[in-house]
């Protein structure tokens, strides 16, 4: 075995987004490609020499020849140890759970999560810092600017480790360890839900559909749902990761999940439907004829935060990205704690989870987790909805009507316009940009406007800011619009449009969401312009 120092040049566009570098496949496997990136990443970390990485991916196409990279540069680049999931495998949340769990130094997560895989769809590539988090812009700034003067990358010449094959091994100085990517995880969720309690459920009869999405989430779920509370074999559909997610795309919302949604109707309809991404980091919750909104999913776990073991004591806080609903806000407002609103991406949650600040965090992407690690959690978000309808034996839709009439209900929609001509959507959030002074105090239709604004986030930790965060228009009675453009796609632009209207009267809780929200669509998109700007008459994609 040998350490190779490979000439290379800088590779332009290696800009980390929300999270992580997201490319075309195609575009990871050019040479060097890479191994640019993560020669940057090596290089930005100091301290890492004889330290131990955590290395995993979701089981696209292209993950098994990444990780062999990797641990071959990791051990050129002075690495003392790796701990790489089974098959090159490991859930977004389970391998911040072992970071933490190990007292790692870092890790690296290989996906482009609710992005679609397979030889024509997404990679991507994410740095995890000591916490088990995303790292910081502070970092990934770094990484980026080191990818603008790379020369030369170091890599081992050893043949490729047995990914298949539990146990250690050793390239060059450095142990490679092969692990059970899911027994840390289950054995953390364990510790925060009342298995007893939901065991007893399933034992009574409770029906539940888990729709994996032939991605990662598979392997964790059937262990756990299936394993550990005894639901029945078949519960968890899809449950085998694939490459190319058997054509699915795996971003779990009630259009890619119509299959689930489709089975969630009716008399024979299992009592509770869920699904996560393609990297298990985002849950879906359906019940019976009813999908949950991801902040309403939030504002729910929220107010019953205290029936799961794990949450018995309380909250120190609650954390939301700003277009995420201010369901939650109401919720902190009531238990008297504090809700913090960062800029969309998990990496804002960091630092507020590490300060002890906040413990439940959410986005209106479908995704929510707390401080047990810090990425997002698929199942431990439906582990959290088992445990609250073992408690109090209510259906779903009932657990949210009642949450409803307590605090009022947030009307709440996201419209996408996929694949935009890029330049085009840069002059929509210019022209949105020019009017936002002249904005407050104008009256839109039905709406009058209180502030308008760009986003920009100070993090009450370390000071940081976070500047053009999203165009937000806020009007009297707490209706919202907010434009800003996607960080995670890999073709053009995509434009998020997110929508919101607060109605305390629960007799008017049973509106068609786009219904109520008509008003709001038809201001959002005279502001911006949307179907001349765009060319399209309608979102992509409308959740
Ligand atoms: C999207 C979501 C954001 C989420 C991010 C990563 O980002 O809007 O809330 O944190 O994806 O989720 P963007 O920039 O495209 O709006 V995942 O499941 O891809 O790690
Ligand atoms: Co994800």
């Amino acid at each position: 075995m040998t350490i190779r120092n490979i000439a290379t040049q800088p590779i332009p566009g290696q800009k980390p987004g929300t999270s992580g570098l997201r490319k075309k496949v195609t575009a990871f496997m050019q040479p060097g490609y890479l191994e640019n990136f993560v020669q940057s990443i090596f290089d930005s970390l100091e301290g890492s020499a004889g330290q131990t990485l955590v290395l995993g991916g979701d089981g696209r196409f292209y993950n098994r020849a990444a990780v062999q990279t990797i641990l071959k540069m990791a051990a050129a680049n002075g690495f003392g140890k790796v701990l790489v999931g089974r098959g090159g495998l490991f859930s977004t949340p389970a391998i911040s759970c072992v970071i933490r769990k190990t007292g790692a130094f870092g890790g690296i997560v290989l996906s482009a999560s609710h992005n679609p895989g397979g030889a024509d769809g997404d990679f991507g590539i994410k740095y995890n810092i000591a916490n088990g988090g995303p790292a910081p812009e502070k970092v990934t700034d770094a990484i980026y600017t080191r990818t603008g003067t790379i020369t030369a990358y170091r890599i081992s010449d050893a043949p490729d480790v047995d990914l298949d094959a539990p146990g250690t091994h050793t390239i060059e100085n450095m142990t490679v360890e092969v692990v059970d990517p899911v027994a840390d995880y289950a054995e953390l969720m364990q510790r925060l839900f009342d298995f007893d309690a939901i065991r007893a459920l399933f034992a009574r009869g409770f029906t539940m559909r888990f729709d994996a999405m032939s991605a990662i989430g598979g392997p964790y779920a059937k262990a756990i749902i299936e394993g550990m509370l005894g639901a029945p074999a078949g519960t968890v559909v899809n449950g085998e990761p694939l490459e190319d997610f058997g054509g699915h795309h795996p971003d779990p919302n009630p259009v890619n999940a119509a299959d689930l949604i489709g089975c969630m109707s009716g008399a024979a309809a299992p009592d509770f439907g869920a699904a996560s991404d393609g990297d298990a980091d985002r849950n879906m919750i359906v019940g019976r004829d009813f999908c949950v909104a991801p902040s309403d999913s939030l504002a729910v776990l929220a107010a019953n935060a205290t029936l799961a073991p794990g949450y018995r004591d309380g909250l120190a806080g609650i954390a939301r990205s700003m277009p995420t609903s201010t369901a939650a806000d109401r919720v902190a407002a009531g238990l008297g704690i504090r809700c913090y609103e960062t800029p969309t991406g998990w990496k804002f949650f960091g630092n507020l989870l590490d300060a002890g600040m906040a413990t439940l965090c959410g986005e209106e992407s479908y995704g929510t987790g707390s401080n047990h690690i810090r990425e997002k959690d698929g199942l431990w978000a439906v582990l959290f909805w088992l445990n609250i309808l073992a408690a109090t034996g209510k259906p779903v839709e009932a657990i949210v009507r009642e949450h409803w009439a307590r605090f009022g209900r947030n009307y709440y929609s996201r419209h996408d316009y996929e694949a935009i001509d890029s330049a085009a959507a840069d002059a929509l959030v210019t022209h949105l940009r020019a009017q936002l002074p002249s904005l407050p105090g104008q009256r839109l239709d039905d709406y009058m406007v209180e502030t308008a604004d760009d986003f920009s986030y100070t993090d009450p930790v370390d000071g940081s800011e976070s500047q053009k965060q999203g165009v937000r228009i806020v009007f009297a009675e707490g209706s919202r619009i907010v434009f800003r453009l996607s960080g995670t796609g890999t073709e053009g632009a995509t434009l998020r449009v997110y929508l919101e209207r607060y109605e305390a009267d629960s007799s008017k809780h049973d509106i068609s969401t786009q219904t109520a929200l008509a008003g709001l669509i038809a201001v959002a998109g005279r502001v911006a312009d949307i179907a001349v700007r765009t060319g399209r008459n309608a979102p992509t994609v409308v959740t």
